[in-house]
């Protein structure tokens, strides 16, 4: 068995031993209580999965395997002392749980590229679509067609024991990851460079070779790419795509219907889709506003009619964290770093300062603070990726990571199919009402 897959089985083996346990030896003890009001607003804060891969703080963001963002930046191998860490070791950390050496992170990189054959037929179902299909319908319809190669349902059809469920899977999930630049690069070439597609070059990492099959080979770009997905890979379990990807694996779908299901859930406008819209909704006022330099005062003008239509203002808000997202931090110090007085990224600074004070005052708003999808836009049109459609598939590429890491320690431990219980409105009304009200 290769070096990594051994050591995630014997890590995930561990805990595996300590789920059934728990789950054998404690069942009947009460962990949580439940009121009406978060079953009716979305099932929040009630504690009900299992997520090994990275925990969200409402305070102080997310961690992976306890480490934070500024963290990882510092401690994740890089390719050059001050570049970005590789996107790579934050899979690596995900599955094993330690932070890997420069060699695990080269290994893994290399492993990928062996890896990345992409079969004809994907790239034939994606140029059956039409042009003007969204590149995340694009990418979700590609990533179903290749289900065709799943390891795990061939073993499974070959009636393999369920305790080896996880062997093809990891497979699966390797084989995935390793193909998905150069699926997202081809739709990117296609849509926008008239189908002239730039092949794989295996020598890259993993962020650095998407960069290069996109058409961009700048040291700026590729730095930028390890960044984003590494700050995209995971958010915990709850988020619609992790939990769509942990739900569908949950019936034993194979990896590839599991990641595909999430990415038609990144693909929302309250989810991924937000970074498409945060630079449309930029763009727009700057047209109705007829200038690239609005004051603060027309600014907080725009953002009350943008409320007064009943519209949100995307990149702002979140479900759990209710301080700014220290993945918008971290793209906004990149910036700092890197980029000199860019018109998209000073309106995303002023934004900063307009916009919460405005949602706070509204007073419903649990966080007016800005999430990740505020500042990523800027970042990539910035560097020349100005095709704003395509920014979702990037941050899919990205929850990749995060998502099948999680479906791999799913299958080492055994998850059952997840099934909760529901009920009409009539028995919820019933637990509040004691006389009996017409029916609805
Ligand atoms: N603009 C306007 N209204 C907002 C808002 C925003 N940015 N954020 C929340 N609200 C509203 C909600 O729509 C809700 O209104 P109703 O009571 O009328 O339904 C109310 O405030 C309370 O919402 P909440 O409890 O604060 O937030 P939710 O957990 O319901 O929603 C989120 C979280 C992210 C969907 C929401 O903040 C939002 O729509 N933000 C804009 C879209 C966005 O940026 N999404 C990306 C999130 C990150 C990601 O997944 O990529």
């Amino acid at each position: 068995m290769e070096y990594i897959k051994y050591r995630f089985f014997q890590k995930a083996s561990k805990c595996s031993k300590e789920f059934q346990r728990i789950k054998k030896e404690h069942s009947d003890k009460v962990i949580a209580q439940v009121t009406l009001g978060q079953v009716f607003s979305g099932m929040k804060g009630i504690p009900l999965l299992v997520t090994d891969t990275s925990k969200l703080d409402p305070n102080e963001g997310i961690r992976f395997k306890g480490y934070s963002i500024p963290e990882l930046r510092e401690k994740l191998p890089k390719i050059s002392p001050d570049g970005e860490p590789l996107p790579e070791g934050l899979f690596y950390l995900m599955l094993i749980g330690e932070i890997p050496t420069q060699e695990d992170v080269m290994n893994l990189s290399k492993d990928f590229a062996t890896r990345a054959h992409v079969p004809q037929h994907v790239f034939d179902v994606i140029d059956a679509m039409p042009k003007n299909s969204r590149p995340m319908t694009q990418f979700s319809a590609a990533i179903l067609s290749m289900a065709t190669e799943s390891i795990f349902q061939k073993a499974y059809r070959a009636g393999v024991n369920k305790k080896y469920f996880w062997d093809s899977t990891y497979e699966d999930v390797m084989n995935l990851i390793a193909r998905l630049p150069h699926i997202a690069a081809y739709i990117y070439r296609r849509n926008f460079y008239n189908d002239k597609h730039i092949e794989p070059n295996p020598r890259l990492d993993w962020a650095g070779n998407l960069a290069h099959m996109m058409g961009y080979d700048s040291e700026d770009i590729h730095r930028l790419f390890r960044l984003y997905m590494v700050i995209h890979a995971d958010h915990e379990g709850g988020n619609v795509s992790a939990h769509t990807a942990h739900l569908v694996g949950s019936a034993l779908s194979n990896s590839y219907y599991a990641y595909a299901a999430a990415m038609t859930g990144l693909a929302g406008p309250l989810h991924g889709f937000a970074n498409q819209d945060v630079i449309h909704w930029m763009f727009q006022m700057m047209e109705d506003l007829d200038t690239e330099t609005p004051t603060d005062e027309q600014v907080a003008e725009y953002i009350k009619q943008t409320l007064e239509e009943g519209r949100v203002i995307p990149g702002y808000g979140h479900a759990v964290l209710r301080k700014t997202d220290p993945r918008f931090t971290a793209q906004q110090e990149f910036a700092e770093k890197y980029i000199k007085d860019d018109p998209m990224i000073n309106l995303v600074n002023q934004l900063y300062r307009v916009v919460p004070p405005i949602l706070s005052n509204i007073g419903k708003i649990q966080n007016p603070w800005p999430n990740v999808d505020a500042f990523s836009g800027s970042l990539l049109y910035h560097y020349g990726i100005k095709e704003y459609t395509f920014y979702t598939v990037l941050f899919g590429v990205s929850r990749a990571l995060g998502v099948l890491a999680s479906l791999t320690n799913d299958r080492v431990y055994g998850m059952p199919i997840e099934r909760p219980t529901s009920h009409p409105l009539e028995w919820f009304r019933n637990q509040v009402d004691e006389e009996s009200k017409e029916k609805c």
